[in-house]
């Protein structure tokens, strides 16, 4: 249970560390599996030039399910709101993670930005200030102040990553304000996908699994948005373990009455 000051941290600036929310054994067993899925993915081929993306993911892993059951179901209840539902999952392996300042839901309406899209990020390797941390713009999620910084997602909608150094600031990506977003594996970084964010100094075979949820609909536009940006294909498997996993079936019964609402 998450207490009221880490859900007002969460509220006011877009993002909460949780910090050693899953035991060394579990946070092992997750990096073995892990990198065994990235090397079956490359088949056989070294990790040497390019970045590796796995998705869907979880689906695949029985210890992120039982831990989605276990504990990431209540955290992920407490930020956003009982009645949540899943939203794919990811896993990279990054090369040199130059990701240049963006938000992933960006919208000029108030009530798209209001509406919230969740990522949970577990960082497989230790990531730092100074090698490889997330760097956010805290309280960027509010729509005021979203919208103020519009012209950095246009220019990285135009330049993308070919020039991630480009800021409307006079300043170079790099030598933005930032708060770096530390993380030692086993911490959950969670973070409203409306906030801004970047990477400039990450390394070779940095690795990271991501878990997007998006809050319980309840206006038409939120069933737009979900259409828009949601990924709702089946990817967390509820059959997966022989013991049975009530909260990850709850979760899948209220994604699928989302999926058939939209695409009846
Ligand atoms: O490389 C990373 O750490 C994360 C990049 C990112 O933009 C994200 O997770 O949305
Ligand atoms: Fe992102």
């Amino acid at each position: 249970m998450l207490t009221t000051d880490q859900k007002a941290h969460f509220d006011t600036f877009g993002f909460l560390s949780i910090k050693q929310a899953i035991f060394t054994k579990t946070i092992m067993q997750i990096s073995e599996e892990v990198d065994s899925m990235l090397e079956k993915n490359r088949d056989g081929r070294p990790f040497a030039t390019e970045d590796q993306v796995i998705s869907p993911f979880v689906g695949q892993s029985t210890t992120i399910t039982k831990l989605v059951n276990d504990s990431i179901a209540e955290i992920v209840a407490d930020l956003i709101g009982p009645g949540f539902i899943w939203a794919g999952s990811e896993c990279h392996a990054t090369l040199n993670s130059t990701h240049g300042w963006h938000a992933d839901r960006t919208s000029e309406a108030d009530e798209e930005l209001a509406y919230i899209r969740l990522k949970i990020n577990m960082y497989l390797d230790p990531i730092t200030a100074e090698n490889g941390a997330l760097r956010v713009l805290p309280g960027s999620h509010q729509p005021e102040f979203h919208r103020i910084l519009e012209p950095l997602e246009t220019i990285h909608l135009e330049a993308g990553n070919s020039d991630p150094m480009a800021t409307p600031y006079g300043v170079l990506g790099p030598d933005m304000p930032f708060v770096a977003f530390e993380s030692m594996p086993g911490d959950l970084i969670c973070f409203n996908q409306s906030l801004f964010h970047s990477v400039f100094n990450g390394f070779a075979g940095r690795r990271y699994v991501a878990l997007k949820f998006a809050a319980k609909p309840t206006t038409e536009t939120h069933y737009k948005v979900i259409a828009d940006t949601v990924d709702l294909s089946p990817d967390l498997d509820p059959e997966i373990d022989r013991v049975p996993l009530p909260g990850v079936q709850e979760i899948c019964k209220r994604t699928e009455a989302i999926r058939v609402r939209i695409a009846p």
